[in-house]
């Protein structure tokens, strides 16, 4: 099955309106060089909620084909006084993405499953793709807890999605032990987690949704290892943390493509 390769920069909290807009100005020529010529390659930008118009209004004025706008979180409830929060139809203003369940909010935030699983459903429900991270701990991989723990987080993240919004899912793993760490999972490892993860869904939503959807790994990929990683047929790209704001995210989406 030929799914199209995603490659997602997390900027998690970095750069304000002003960088924001000053760094896309200077690598979105490359990125749009390289998705002009490879169809088959989306790549989306998600920049901290207060940085998005600012990227926004680059993109719109220097045009690039499949290259979009994704937030880091959202809430979802539709509106009211939940301050500090913003909402699926504010994100859906801008963007065409929305990443969820971060182990970094899961962590820091205390987001579970089911608050996880509320979002995803909002996300949907707005027409936004949500990326769905799930990933697990140093002490889960190390006592071989790993399967069971990612089985849990799928089952109860997304849970109750109905037969159209199971197709429309990404979904990315990301071994916490190897995010910004520099310690990035083997390939094969990723791999072999990652066919885990699509056949859980397979037992959720079936055989074609599970088809369907994108799967990426997540943790320490570079411009140096992104080819290990897409050279697996399961493995359908990367979400990007630390490489995703340096020119080494075009070196990535360049080896991708
Ligand atoms: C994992 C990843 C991006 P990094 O969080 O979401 O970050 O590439 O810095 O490990």
């Amino acid at each position: 099955i030929a799914r199209t390769a995603i490659i997602a920069g997390n900027w998690k909290m970095n750069f304000g309106p002003k960088q924001a807009a000053s760094f896309t100005s200077n690598i979105l020529p490359t990125l749009g060089k390289i998705t002009r010529a490879n169809p088959h390659v989306l790549s989306i930008i998600c920049p901290p909620a207060i940085s998005l118009a600012a990227v926004h209004e680059v993109m719109e004025a220097m045009p690039a084909p499949h290259i979009e706008l994704g937030a880091q979180n959202m809430y979802f409830e539709e509106k009211g006084a939940f301050t500090g929060e913003i909402s699926p139809e504010m994100v859906k203003e801008l963007c065409t993405t929305v990443i969820l369940g971060h182990s970094e909010r899961r962590g820091y935030f205390h987001e579970n499953d089911e608050l996880v699983n509320k979002k995803v459903l909002a996300a949907l429900n707005h027409g936004l793709r949500p990326i769905i991270c799930v990933g697990e701990n140093l002490a889960q991989y190390e006592s071989g807890k790993t399967h069971s723990f990612i089985e849990t987080q799928i089952q109860h993240s997304l849970a109750n999605l109905d037969a159209t919004q199971a197709k429309q899912i990404v979904i990315a793993y990301e071994p916490i032990w190897a995010i910004g760490t520099g310690k990035a999972a083997t390939a094969e490892g990723a791999n072999q987690v990652i066919h885990f993860i699509r056949h859980t869904y397979t037992a959720m939503y079936g055989q074609t949704a599970a088809d369907t959807i994108h799967i990426l790994y997540g943790g320490s990929v570079t411009g140096a290892n992104i080819a290990d990683f897409i050279a697996y047929a399961d493995i359908d790209g990367a979400l990007i943390g630390g490489s995703s704001i340096k020119s080494d995210f075009a070196e990535i989406l360049q080896k991708t493509a």
